[in-house]
């Protein structure tokens, strides 16, 4: 080999290695580069073995962050620092998002699985026709409250809640619409109300609440109350699922006066960088097999019709959790109020939390 040839080859080698280096290193920190999947969802919403599973079967990379309400996850978004490709928003949220432009249209051919989801849970009004949204989680809001520290009382209405005997008894989850929604149901009004004067009346009932509640909490609020740090909770339907497998002391209940029914879908935000990989996560957590782990995991209540025949027979006809479609008639879904009445929900629910520190 004369010396020529021999240096080149010493160069070229010394750049393979400068780039093999170089492109492991661009890997490890930020997974800036193709085969990655950035997902932002609600915090405990997913049995992270599932993600692991993914990323074997596919060879993606996932991101994961979390959220936890409506309101922070559209803000993160609308800021754009993280571009996400999957979120998994509420139903109010869904129908916002579509009209300010935020989401794209799905590609329902690449998602061959959608056939397993309960037809009452597609086109919904909030996305007809599915084309933005596709069913992940649904359930209601209630209380749950621990039977032993109340002495075997039963709660069954929001204006339980006001009982003089619940003094910093009550955590509350740290929701506008929830909260607020508690205020209106339990002076008879609409979890959609507009109407000043009752939103107003709302939350005036809600400061006289004030000396029962203990705390307004994120995802906490689960360890708590399995804890019995506090005997009542305002809560989502899993949450209390989910607990009441650890304590066996505490109950949910939907409140006789109404309340909410909700559904929380997987979306693919407009700056999403990865689209073929995100349908392919949707595609993936529609399996019934997973979404049937995923729904023992959570504690959620799923919307994969076949997910059920994978799940105990205690779980699936469990009518608190699993409410029959006679009662969730009665329970009202979130509408989009509009940028203006949803800034108001959220300005009286922030007045009434600084009231209650
Ligand atoms: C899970 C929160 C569920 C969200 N931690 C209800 N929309």
């Amino acid at each position: 080999m004369n010396k020529l040839v021999r240096f080149f080859l010493i160069i070229a080698l010394a750049s393979a290695v400068l780039l093999f280096t170089i492109s492991s290193l661009n890997t490890s920190q930020g997974y800036s580069g193709g085969n990655t999947l950035t997902i932002y969802n609600w915090g405990d919403y997913i049995d992270e073995d599932l993600i692991k599973q993914f990323e074997k079967e596919t060879g993606i990379k996932v991101i994961y962050e979390t959220f936890d309400s409506n309101e922070a996850m559209l803000t993160k978004i609308q800021q754009g620092g993280t571009t996400y490709d999957i979120a998994v928003p509420s139903e109010y949220m869904i129908d916002k998002m579509r009209h300010e432009n935020l989401l794209l249209p799905l590609d329902q051919t690449k998602l061959p699985n959608l056939k397993y989801i309960d037809k009452r849970f597609m086109d919904l009004s909030f996305d007809p026709g599915n084309k933005y949204s596709i069913p992940y989680f649904w359930g209601t809001v209630g209380i749950v409250y621990n039977k032993k520290m109340l002495n075997g009382k039963n709660l069954t209405s929001w204006n339980d809640l006001w009982d003089p005997e619940l003094q910093n008894e009550i955590l509350l989850l740290d929701g506008a619409r929830e909260v607020m929604g508690m205020g209106l149901n339990s002076l008879g009004y609409s979890l959609n109300d507009t109407k000043q004067a009752h939103l107003i009346a709302a939350k005036e009932k809600l400061d006289t609440l004030t000396p029962n509640v203990k705390a307004i909490v994120g995802d906490e609020i689960k360890m708590l109350l399995a804890n019995e740090e506090a005997s009542v909770g305002l809560v989502w339907s899993g949450d209390a699922s989910e607990i009441m497998s650890e304590n066996e002391d505490l109950d949910y209940v939907v409140p006789k006066e109404g309340s909410n029914l909700w559904f929380d879908n997987m979306v693919i935000p407009k700056t999403a960088k990865h689209i073929e990989a995100a349908h392919k996560f949707i595609n993936f957590m529609l399996d019934p097999k997973v979404a049937a782990q995923n729904t023992e995991y959570v504690g959620y209540s799923t919307p994969n019709k076949q997910a059920l025949k994978y799940m105990p027979k205690e779980i699936v006809n469990d009518e608190r959790f699993y409410p029959s479609p006679a009662l969730t008639k009665k329970l009202e879904v979130y509408d989009n109020l509009g940028k203006k009445n949803l800034a108001y929900y959220n300005e009286l629910f922030l007045q009434f939390k600084m009231h209650t520190k």
